[in-house]
């Protein structure tokens, strides 16, 4: 129960900062479906971006992409999906 509430709260998290398209594959990339891109799950499921743009869009440098970094990122061209 507490994980299905939390998914709902972080899809409507999701949903305020991130397009569509954009939002699924931040889901899909959160293997381990903590909210945030490690730098493991983001290199897997991206490989476009670097360790470098990684760090850069790690915005409080807390060694994680949650899903805000994530948007900025990306509308900031610092990471691209492909
Ligand atoms: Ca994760
Ligand atoms: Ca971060």
């Amino acid at each position: 129960m507490k994980r299905v509430a939390s998914a709902l709260a972080l899809a409507a998290l999701l949903t305020s900062s991130l397009a569509h398209a954009d939002e699924a594959a931040f889901l899909s990339a959160d293997v381990n479906g903590d909210g945030m891109l490690s730098a493991e799950e983001a290199g897997e499921a991206f490989p476009s971006i670097s360790a470098d743009s990684f760090a850069d869009a790690d915005l409080d440098k807390d060694g994680s992409v949650n899903a805000e970094e994530f948007a900025s990122a990306l509308a900031a061209g610092t990471i691209a999906l492909q």
